[in-house]
């Protein structure tokens, strides 16, 4: 049993006591637990056996030992399997509906036996929701808008969630020895896309490991990863599983000679395959998953590398990120692709936050571990008042954390420390804090918490009124989408890039796995209308700062160069790229502070 198998178990024994109405502090400690194993390097199977290891983890006690014996022993836990006895299973998906909590999802329970999506849905049109204690009209509304996501995205992932899993089974499949030459991921999760549905793996077998014997013994080993549910086929060069989430998997075993083509055909998009096909055709070749040839004559020309096969038809190479059919193709025969942005261009952080609100860790320890993780600056952004549900600060508070933050800049951490604050974008557009306390701020990133239901010319005004003031220098995650939970806000793009573009306001891409906030196609309008962009983490604590790759991969999806992304600058001039705020002696409004550091 893997660690997210136990987490999944806790999880769910979380959410279904809380249903179930038992006390906070009941739930809860498996709701931690959950949450603590997901992210464990070691493995819990492991631990169990050392009692006093485990009891070292935070918020692990002797009767959570206990609990997690008996998981990794019988496979399951009693108490989960008796509340589902009392509720059907698929209760669990109510609660990924955005307006449903446990306690109204248990109210549908007890009132309507409604125990699916589908039940749900049919109260609400049938309008029998907006007469209940704590419903009402909007939520009526609200519950069908969610209803509407839940049924477009179920069935898929979350990117990290994708490719923690792709690393597990590679894992597993090099450990074949070697008869196993590489494992690469590709579909979806190589072109970075957002949500994936399902994985697809290619193995290459090694030189003299190719007869179908060899072949079907490491299918079989492959079939032994612990973390499958079901094998759904086993055919001569796949096998099919899914995992215990329901993420399906297809592993597909090919000769090195081929791997090229098939590693093009598989990662796809369909639409850029499709297109790359059609150009073979002209070309007087055919182009399939095992090689690239000549029409008359079937005279292979290319196979073992995608290079190859893009110089056969006269395409410079193409990133993975790009192979959608959306003028890649054009740019790779006129050699004008972009030169993407990378990861290691990236030398700030500009979202992030510490204890002080909704953050798990100090000032200090974000700062170290950025440090540690390259950058050169960071800037801490705690939330603002507004936010209460995320402890935000008011004036007093924020004034004495501005303080606190340039304390530790002082203090020569091996980075630049910039004092942010994530301010709130009212309702009516104004921002959350006095132009006094964000004169002082060296970075203002501004975001929308409250009344995402807005209509799109009010939120548009709501937007435009945000950009316009005169403090405002970044819009984070802009479009408040949450991938498989909530659709992005309604509001009119154009207008609101084109006020970015003229006051130098910089726009978010949100590297948190559930945002990824903009999107693609909104980043590539930024660079199109010449507007910035900042790649941020929203780090709530220190492991989350590596989740900075996800959002390169959007911002390289969305076309963009090392150029088009300030924090790819140095920290003086980064600051210097922000918007001007007014009466700030120098460019972003910092002090003395700016000049060093690099
Ligand atoms: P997903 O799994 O929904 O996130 O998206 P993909 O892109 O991974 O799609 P998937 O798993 O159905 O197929 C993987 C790749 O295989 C896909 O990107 C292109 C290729 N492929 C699959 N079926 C077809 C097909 O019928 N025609 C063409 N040209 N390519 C296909
Ligand atoms: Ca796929
Ligand atoms: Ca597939
Ligand atoms: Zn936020």
């Amino acid at each position: 049993m893997d660690n997210k198998q136990i987490a999944r178990i806790l999880r769910e024994t979380a959410q279904l006591l809380e249903i179930d109405g038992a006390i906070i502090g009941r739930y809860r400690s498996y709701e931690k637990a959950a949450e603590l194993i997901d992210s464990l390097p070691e493995s819990i199977e492991q631990l169990v056996k050392e009692p006093e290891k485990l009891k070292e983890l935070p918020g692990i006690g002797d009767r959570m030992v206990e609990h997690l014996q008996e998981i990794v022993k019988t496979g399951d836990y009693a108490l989960r399997k008796r509340l589902l006895k009392k509720y059907p299973a698929t209760i669990l998906d109510l609660l990924q509906l955005q307006s449903l909590g446990p306690k109204k999802v248990a109210f549908l329970w007890a009132n309507f036996k409604a125990a699916t999506v589908a039940d749900v849905e049919k109260i609400a049109r049938e309008g029998k929701l907006r007469d209940l204690p704590g419903f009402g009209e909007k939520s009526e509304q609200n519950i069908l808008k969610a209803v509407e996501v839940f049924k477009k995205s179920s069935g898929r992932f979350h990117i990290h969630t994708a490719e923690a899993a792709a690393l597990g089974i590679a894992a597993h499949i090099e450990k074949a020895g070697k008869a196993v030459e590489s494992v690469t991921p590709a579909g979806s999760l190589r072109r970075g896309k957002e949500t994936v549905g399902d994985l697809d793996l290619l193995v290459t077998l090694a030189d003299g490991h190719t007869s179908q014997k060899h072949v079907d013994a490491l299918a079989k080993h492959i079939l032994e990863f612990p973390g499958i549910e079901q094998t759904l086929a086993h055919g001569e060069n796949k096998v099919s599983f899914t995992l215990g989430d329901g993420l399906q998997v297809d592993v597909r075993m090919l000769e090195k000679e081929n791997f090229g083509a098939a590693l093009l055909y598989f990662t796809g998009s369909k639409e850029h395959n499709v297109a790359l096909r059609g150009r073979a055709n002209e070309m007087g070749y055919t182009l399939n998953e095992y090689a690239l040839a000549t029409l008359k004559g079937e005279r292979r020309v290319a196979g073992r590398t995608e290079e190859e096969i893009y110089s056969k038809l006269k395409l410079d190479f193409i990133p993975p990120e790009l192979r959608e059919n959306t003028g890649e193709i054009a740019a790779a025969e006129d050699h004008k692709l972009p030169h993407l942005v990378t990861l290691k261009d990236i030398r700030g952080d500009l979202q992030m936050h510490t204890t002080a609100s909704d953050g798990k860790n100090s000032i200090e320890e974000m700062a170290e571990a950025a440090r540690q993780f390259g950058h050169h600056y960071i800037a801490i952004t705690d939330h603002s008042k507004a936010v209460t549900v995320a402890n935000g600060l008011d004036e007093k508070r924020m004034a004495a954390h501005i303080k606190k933050i340039h304390a530790a800049d002082e203090k020569d951490l091996g980075i630049r420390v910039f004092a942010g604050a994530e301010v709130d974008i009212l309702k009516d557009g104004s921002l959350d804090y006095s132009d006094e306390i964000l004169a002082e701020l060296d970075v203002v990133v501004c975001s929308i918490h409250s009344y995402f239901n807005l209509d799109r010319a009010a939120m548009t005004e709501r937007m435009l009124a945000a950009i316009e003031n005169p403090y405002a220098q970044i819009i984070a995650h802009p479009t408040g989408r949450l991938l498989l939970r909530r659709d992005a806000f309604d509001y009119d793009m154009e207008k609101i890039l084109a006020a970015c573009a003229k006051h130098g306001v910089a726009m978010e891409c949100n590297s948190y796995p559930d945002r990824l906030d903009l999107k693609d196609v909104y980043l590539r309008m930024c660079k199109d209308r010449g507007v910035k962009v900042v790649i941020s983490t929203d780090s709530h604590s220190t492991g989350n700062l590596s989740f900075i790759c996800y959002g390169v991969t959007m911002a390289r999806r969305g076309w963009l160069e090392k150029k088009d992304v300030i924090n790819t600058l140095p920290a003086a001039e980064f600051l210097a790229a922000l918007r001007h705020k007014p009466g700030a002696a120098r460019p972003g409004g910092q002090k003395k502070r700016a000049a060093k550091g690099n």
